[in-house]
């Protein structure tokens, strides 16, 4: 048999005497380039130099070393006739170990002085022929692209293990191995060129190219500095045009943008969303404001009249004002002026949508002395059908949750009453889509094309169920005739007067210093609303619909349901309870639609 013969060219040296000594023992002819040939020799270790075998001397100041038919031919030649006589022919001997390790180019690139130049420089590219060439032929060829693998492949080697199949478990091991880091440090490789080449840090950066890539000010918290947006492929799908976005006000940017463009798809109304914290604090579609609606949702008063659109936001800030303070909101459809006015004066973080007419850019523009965050989304945007995350340190990939919600989805009704009017199916849909993108466990009631009351991110269903219908209750404690003639003083802020709104229907017990401040919002102290005043107006709450992201594992959900005038219900089946949940429905005369979709967020 022919002596085997490895080739070894490393940047990081270490283990390279005792690697090359073990084999050198083992009877392996050993083949390095320049530095690393250098090394072994000074040693006292026998080695050819690669530049003996391709007759050409390294050149170009150490750009090609190793790249060279007499070489890639070595590694790449399969164990068959043809191979073995095209080597024959070209006087090649074939290869069987390869060592390589890469330049550093990620730690080249840290360090503070790193011109583009020097970046340049460090891409190896021999480095990763040979890494690739001999993973390519891992049926045959060994590739060691780690030190830490050095003394577990000698072993092998010297033991005969690299025979059959427990020598090809092995080889493919170190083959996955070289293809991960050949892959890693390409797409460092990427990043770098996509932070000098294709991003824009700044709103109204000029880039010749395509915005692939925003630097963000910092991750979730402030002291989690790196932070940034990017694709690999094609451009951002967005654009700043003022502002500059945050990360969680991405998150919730694309989400909420995902959620009201599936309501407008499934209604045929502009939608509006207003998220906090990765979750809708409100969502509606553009359903006409009655004079009670304006009044409640704080936009009576407005002179410009109102579009469908801006009903929308109005019903979607409307729907929890104390959790919608300082949303990000998103819009299905171009931003108009009466829209824009809406958002001017709500505390509020940032809005996306697909186009702003000038003039509401121009009012947006001016929110929060020019640092309102304005995103433009790309309504032609389709996003991958895949998405990946890291926790930990491990990916985490799924299929996008690309369930569409449509009223088809109601049609399993499963009560005695079956009665699901066109509103009814309206209002499912708006209450089911938005738990599509609200974190679980989740519960949503919705009326007049309008979220109500949400529950997210509980962990018990019933607490989920609890605590939207008590927003609900509250949302519908804001319509009643006392609360809408509380007499507030001239002056006093919309945040404040939605505060001041919050605690007197919520029914808190003030005390102190907090007792005084409420009491001097108003002109004349309100009378707190009585038990009965409260059982009265709830009674009035009917036709709600209610949607839950998974089953309804006790009854309980649909008694608490029930309580906030829920009529229409949702949610998958597949409780051991279904029918306890569905006898409970039926005794307050619910029309009960088993969707068989469950919708976890996370
Ligand atoms: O500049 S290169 O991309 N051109 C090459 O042909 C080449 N061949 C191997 N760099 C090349 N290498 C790299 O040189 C290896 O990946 C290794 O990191 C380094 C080893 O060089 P030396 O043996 O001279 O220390």
């Amino acid at each position: 048999m022919a002596t085997p013969i490895a080739l070894l060219s490393v940047y990081d040296k270490t283990g390279l005497l005792e690697l090359a000594e073990g084999l050198h023992k083992a009877g392996v002819k050993l083949l390095g380039s320049g530095g690393t040939a250098k090394k072994i020799r000074d040693a006292g270790i026998p080695i050819s130099d690669v530049s003996d075998v391709t007759k050409a001397p390294e050149m170009l100041g150490g750009r090609v070393k190793t790249l060279h038919p007499a070489v890639h031919g070595g590694i790449l030649a399969q164990s068959t006739e043809s191979d073995a006589k095209d080597l024959l022919e070209q006087n090649i001997q074939p290869i069987s170990i390869v060592v390589c390790n890469l330049y550093p180019f990620t730690s080249t690139i840290s360090k503070p002085n790193c011109t583009l130049a020097d970046a340049v420089e460090e891409i190896d590219i021999g480095g990763v022929t040979l890494l690739r060439a001999a993973a390519k032929n891992h049926a045959r060829v060994s590739v060691l692209s780690d030190p830490r693998d050095y003394t577990e492949f000698l072993g092998a080697w010297t033991t005969g293990k690299l025979e059959g199949n427990a020598g090809q478990a092995l080889r493919s091991g170190l083959a996955l191995k070289a293809f991960e880091m050949t892959a890693a440090y390409d797409d460092a490789i990427s990043g770098y060129f996509r932070e000098q080449y294709a991003s824009a840090d700044l709103p109204g950066d000029k880039l010749v190219g395509p915005v692939q890539r925003m630097a963000l000010r910092y991750g979730a918290n402030p002291h989690q500095k790196t932070a940034q947006a990017f694709v690999k492929d094609g451009k951002l799908p967005f654009k700043v045009l003022s502002g500059s976005p945050g990360y969680i006000n991405l998150l919730d940017a694309l989400n909420s943008y995902a959620l009201v463009t599936e309501l407008q798809e499934a209604l045929n109304l502009p939608a509006a969303a207003s998220f906090k914290h990765v979750s809708p604090a409100g969502a509606a579609v553009g359903l006409e404001l009655d004079d009670v609606e304006k009044q409640v949702y704080g936009v009576d008063d407005l002179k410009e009249p109102l579009t469908p659109l801006a009903c929308a936001y109005a019903r979607a800030r409307g729907a929890d004002r104390m959790s919608s303070f300082g949303d990000f909101i998103a819009l299905s459809a171009p931003c108009d002026v009466a829209t824009a006015k809406i958002i001017s004066r709500e505390v509020s973080d940032g809005v996306i949508a697909p186009g702003y007419s000038n003039e509401a850019l121009e009012i947006l523009r001016k929110k929060k002395a020019g640092k309102y965050c304005v995103l433009q989304m790309d309504s032609s945007y389709k996003p991958a059908a895949i998405e990946t995350r890291q926790v930990y340190g491990v990916y985490l990939q799924q299929q996008r949750n690309d369930a569409k919600i449509e009223a088809s989805l109601f049609t399993n009704i499963v009560t005695k009453n079956t009665d699901l009017p066109t509103s009814g199916v309206t209002d499912l849909i708006v209450a089911t889509l938005a738990l599509k993108y609200t974190q679980s466990n989740s519960v949503s009631y919705a009326k007049r094309g309008s979220i109500i009351g949400l529950g997210a991110g509980q962990q018990s269903r019933i607490h989920c169920t609890r605590l939207a219908g008590t927003k609900a209750d509250l949302w519908w404690l804001r319509h009643h005739p006392r609360v809408l003639a509380l007499p507030f003083k001239k002056g006093v802020k919309r945040a404040e007067k939605a505060n001041a709104i919050d605690l007197f229907v919520g029914g808190e017990v003030l005390e102190g210093g907090e007792k005084a401040h409420w009491e001097g919002l108003f002109e004349e102290i309100p009378v707190s609303l009585s038990a009965e005043e409260r059982v009265e107006h709830m009674k009035k709450l009917e036709d709600v619909a209610c949607s839950s992201d998974a089953f309804f594992p006790f009854p309980d959900n649909v008694h608490r349901a029930r309580k906030s005038g829920v009529k229409y219900l949702a949610a998958p089946s597949g409780s051991v309870m279904d029918a306890e949940c569905i006898k409970a429905a039926d005794e307050h005369g619910i029309v009960f639609a088993h969707t068989n979709l469950r919708l976890f967020h996370h």
